[in-house]
C-alpha cells in the first residue's frame, strides 16, 4: 500500500509543489487548504489518489472536525508537512497592525500545533511517522520590520526541536526546513498586493521557486529509515543571510 502524506496549505506555492513532488514518487495525499476549488484543481493534476480536507488551520474546531472526518483508509498518515502559514505586513513594531500579528501567530504557530495534535497520536500508535515543519531563515535571524513574523518562525524552530525530543521515543522523525527567498505569492500576501514592493524583493537575482523546496522535502522524507535530516536552511545562491542578497541590475 502507498504511504500517505498530509500537506497543509496545499492550495498554492510550496504546498502545491510538494503535493506534485510527493505524488510523483507514489505518495497518496491528504490535501488541506481553505479553497476547495484550488484543491480540486490540484487533485486532477496528481498521478496518485488524494483526499481533500477544507479548513482554516487557525480555527481549532475546524481542524479537529476535519481530521475526525477522515475515512478509515485515510487515517494512517505517515508523513505530515506543516506548510500552512504566511507573513502579513512588514512594519516597525510600533506601527504593526495587531490583526496582522494575530493572523501570523494563529496560522504559523497555533495552526501548526492544532494539526500536529490531530495527527501525532496515530503516528504514536503505529510507532512511526515523519513530521516536516516549514520554518524560515526568519526563524533563525531576526531582521528589521520582521519582528512578529520572525517570532512566529522562531516558535516553529522551537517546536521542531521540542517535537523531535518528545517523539524520538516513538520512532517519529521531525525535520525543520528553513527557506530564504522563494518566489511564491508569499510577498504579495505580506505586502497586501503592493506590486512595487513585491518586485523589489525578487529583483536582481534568481530566487528559489516552490519546486526547489518541494525537491528538498521529497529528499528528506525518502531518506533511508535510519537517517533524519533534522534541520535544513535553503537559500538562493545570491542570499548569504536574512538581509544580505547579491543583486545585479
Ligand atoms: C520567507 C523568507 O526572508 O522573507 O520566510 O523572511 S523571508
Amino acid at each position: 500500500m502507498n504511504k500517505i502524506a498530509c500537506i497543509t496549505g496545499a492550495s498554492s506555492g510550496i504546498g502545491w509543489a510538494t503535493a506534485k513532488a510527493l505524488s510523483a514518487v507514489g505518495y497518496q495525499l491528504v490535501l488541506c487548504g481553505r479553497r476547495l476549488e484550488r484543491l480540486e484543481a490540484l487533485k486532477k493534476e496528481l498521478p496518485t489518489e488524494s483526499y481533500l480536507l477544507t479548513f482554516d488551520v487557525q480555527n481549532r474546531s475546524e481542524v479537529e472536525t476535519a481530521f475526525q472526518s477522515l475515512p478509515e483508509a485515510w487515517k494512517s498518515i505517515d508523513v505530515l508537512i506543516n506548510n500552512a502559514g504566511n507573513a502579513h505586513g512588514m512594519n516597525a513594531i510600533q506601527d504593526g497592525d495587531p490583526a496582522d500579528w494575530d493572523a501570523m501567530m494563529h496560522s504559523n504557530v497555533d495552526g501548526l500545533l492544532y494539526v500536529s495534535r490531530m495527527v501525532i497520536p496515530g503516528m504514536i500508535e503505529r510507532s512511526g511517522g515523519h513530521i516536516v515543519n516549514l520554518s524560515s531563515i526568519a526563524g533563525k535571524q531576526v531582521y528589521p520590520n520582521g519582528n512578529v513574523y520572525c517570532a512566529s518562525k522562531a516558535a516553529v524552530e522551537a517546536l521542531s526541536q521540542g517535537m523531535r525530543q518528545d517523539l524520538n521515543v516513538h520512532g517519529i522523525k521531525v525535520s525543520n526546513v528553513a527557506p530564504g527567498a522563494v518566489n511564491t505569492d508569499f510577498s504579495a500576501i505580506r505586502f497586501k498586493g503592493d506590486q512595487q514592493k513585491v518586485d523589489a524583493v525578487y529583483a536582481g537575482y534568481e530566487p528559489l521557486v516552490a519546486e526547489d523546496i518541494a525537491d528538498l522535502i521529497r529528499y528528506i522524507i525518502t531518506a533511508p529509515a535510519h537517517v533524519n535530516i533534522a534541520d535544513v536552511t535553503i537559500l538562493p545562491k545570491a542570499q548569504a543571510s536574512a538581509t544580505q542578497m547579491l543583486r545585479k541590475n
